[in-house]
């Protein structure tokens, strides 16, 4: 399948004086570089060359180490003592200076320094910019038969016919993804089957080595997703104990082989006890047993373990309304704080359910003290409309990353807990990837924003959301103040929209079963999935207070006063936490079923505002995108209709309650 360059076209977007700035590159400390350094110097000398082409049309000249006075120079120089992947741009009339300590810094700064050109912003003087996060990873659900785990963009890129597969589209993506900062990337599917369990073992070991270079090249490591039973699945032994000396040999022997063909592996993503997935529960020891025998294995290589905290109960009695999914991830890990080994880390879902379009932030957060944590978001749609509607999702993170945690430690804000901040923590931000072959990688042209935007908030989180779509826009639709305005809107809507039409006040789930799209109020309702709203003729929601799971005393004061109490619970959570009668009053002064009713009202108009803006920017946009972008907006419509008359109509006939504005419900 073929490829557009997304928001790297740089025959898009206006530059300044930028045929000027292209007459001389200077390329300062290259030659001094390690090997695996030069490969990324090169990749940034190769994006200059790029850019130079695309934006003036004229060949790069490069010459080296001396200083240009008009032109760009790139100084390569570990005496500056920047730390790893940053950097610092000096603009000055008619010069461009990016400088690095580390080779990674280089290719980041040339990347940003070309992204000011494009959008015009060379009229700031000084940037440094040092990555906040120390790994930025996407994780891929990508199967070796081709198909994506909750993929919406096509097929896989990784994979094809059972195989590795590697082209030009594996360094396109690479470098799309350097772009904005990305450093680590798991390629395959947390649910590792069959043919992929192999992967660790030699399976496709000359394209895997093949990738890890291509990705090393761009400063990315290449993780491998692994199915914790390997060695009984490969037939080497007859259990998958951690404590069993002969597991853990095999694990040793079997990482030390990887390393000798893959020297810069990142290491291992684990799920483990979750949907079926084989774990250490099995043999009755504890995640900590499981990561740390894997931990010790990747160890002498500095490999990283990282350990997915998404283990709850799927086989739940739907009947019993003391058990709660909602508790599951912080009872199974806070008391294991403390016993993970230094290279593990255990990577938490945002939220305690399971990525929907509002949740509370996970308590688990606020609860380890000392374990190594990454929060993992999930860009690819699959509750939030699944890249055919819109949802920019940078909003959402970063309301995530704001949470106070009150850990005992200060506010303990999420971000600086994952970020490692004042600690030397493995620690960071990973996103569930939103990539496939289709040509524009995302499905919807505009859902390429939160590939983007993630990108970029964990390199800097202090970029506000609006930055973040408006530099997106101008970069991927070219230099127009006006579509970059309508886009930026569209964009910054698109997640109160889709919550506006879909469940209500951050009860979640309500998806259709299986694929997640669409509604189906009661599909999970009586189901073993832990998923429940309980709507009957008296109210709706789960009671997680005192009176009901204490899921809320999870988080730490004040957040679980907050959250208790009905009069300081904040609306957008309220059905998350509470139970109520529908004609329960909200802060905002309307009764749970007005909210209902409103909303979804509301959520539809949204829809159509949208399609409004797009159809002014017409004629700004080229035809291609125009029209994919068009179409997806009118199936937005039509999901949007069906929620708003699906709910509305479901707790109108279960509520009795008629609305007051007299609007059509059925
Ligand atoms: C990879 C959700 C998804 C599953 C996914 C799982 C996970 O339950 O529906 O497809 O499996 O999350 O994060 O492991």
């Amino acid at each position: 399948m073929s490829y557009e360059f997304a928001w790297l076209d740089y025959r898009k977007g206006v530059a300044f004086r930028a045929a000027d700035l292209f007459k001389k590159i200077a390329l300062t400390g290259f030659d001094d570089a390690t090997a695996a350094d030069k490969d990324i110097l090169f990749s940034a000398e190769l994006e200059l060359k790029r850019a130079s082409r695309d934006i003036c049309g004229q060949e790069a000249v490069f010459v080296r180490d001396e200083a240009v006075s008009d032109g760009i120079n790139i100084v390569f120089d570990k005496s500056l003592g920047l730390p790893e992947g940053a950097y610092g741009i000096e603009i000055d009339g008619t010069r461009i200076t990016v400088k690095a300590s580390s080779a990674c810094g280089i290719l980041y700064g040339v990347f940003r320094a070309l992204a000011l050109i494009r959008t015009g912003r060379i009229s700031e003087k000084q940037i440094t910019e040092v990555p906040t996060s120390p790994i930025r990873m996407l994780d891929h659900w990508d199967n070796p038969d081709g198909s994506i785990e909750r993929g919406y963009s096509g097929k896989s890129f990784f994979f094809r016919n059972d195989h590795l597969y590697v082209d030009d589209r594996t360094r396109e993506y690479a470098r799309l993804v350097a772009s904005v900062g990305i450093n680590a990337v798991a390629i395959n599917n947390v649910n590792v089957n069959d043919i992929a369990t192999g992967l660790v073992s030699g399976y496709d070991r000359k394209e895997l080595a093949m990738i890890a270079k291509i990705f090393g090249d761009y400063g990315i490591k290449l993780f491998i997703s692994l199915n914790f039973a390997s060695p009984m699945s490969l037939g080497a032994t007859d259990t998958a104990d951690p404590l069993d000396e002969g597991v853990a040999q095999w694990w040793k022997k079997t990482t030390d082989d990887l390393y000798k063909d893959i020297p810069r592996l990142g290491g291992f993503l684990v799920k483990a006890d979750s949907e079926g997935r084989p774990g250490p529960f099995s043999y009755g020891r504890t995640h900590a047993d499981g990561a740390n025998m894997l931990a010790r294995a990747l160890a002498p290589h500095n490999g990283l373990l990282i350990w997915r905290c998404f283990v709850y109960n799927c086989q739940q009695d739907w009947r019993d309304h003391t058990m709660d999914r909602a508790r599951a991830c912080y009872d199974n890990f806070i008391g294991l704080d403390g016993q993970f080994d230094d290279n593990v880390i255990l990577q938490i879902k945002n939220g305690p359910m399971d990525f929907q379009v509002r949740e509370p932030v996970s308590p688990l957060f606020g609860g380890l003290k000392k374990t190594n944590m990454m929060v993992e978001f999930q860009i690819a749609q699959e509750y939030t409309g699944q890249q055919r509607d819109i949802c920019y999702l940078i909003p959402m993170f970063k309301q995530v990353l704001d949470f106070k945690t009150y850990n005992g430690e200060g506010e303990g804000i999420l971000c600086d807990l994952v970020t490692g901040k004042g600690l030397s923590r493995a620690c960071g931000m990973v996103a569930v990837s939103n990539t496939g072959d289709d040509p524009n990688w995302t499905g919807h042209d505009l859902a390429a924003a939160n590939l983007y935007g993630f990108g970029r908030l964990a390199f800097d989180p202090t970029l506000s959301s609006e930055e973040i779509a408006d530099e997106w826009s101008r970069l991927t639709f070219g230099y127009d103040d006006t579509v970059a305005e309508g886009v930026s809107k569209m964009l910054m809507m698109s997640w109160p929209a889709y919550e506006k039409y879909t469940s209500p006040l951050g009860i979640g789930w309500m998806i259709s079963p299986g694929h997640h799209y669409g509604p189906d109020i009661e599909g999970y309702e009586f189901s073993p999935w832990g998923t429940y709203h309980r709507s009957d003729r008296n109210g709706l929601g789960v009671e997680r207070g005192k009176t009901g799971t204490c899921m809320i005393d999870q988080y730490n004061e004040p957040i679980r006063s907050i959250y208790e109490g009905l009069d300081t619970c904040p609306d957008e959570l309220v059905l998350f936490f509470h139970r109520l009668p529908y004609d329960h009053v909200l802060k905002s002064g309307k009764t749970v079923i007005e909210h209902i009713y409103d909303s979804h009202f509301e959520g539809v108009l949204d829809v159509e505002e949208m399609i409004g803006i797009w159809e002014s920017l017409k004629d700004r946009i080229d035809e291609l995108r125009y029209k994919r972008v068009a179409d997806r907006l009118q199936g937005q419509l039509r999901n949007a209709k069906e929620w708003r008359d699906r709910i509305n109509t479901y707790y109108y006939r279960h509520s009795g309650v008629p609305d007051k504005q007299g609007r059509m419900i059925y």
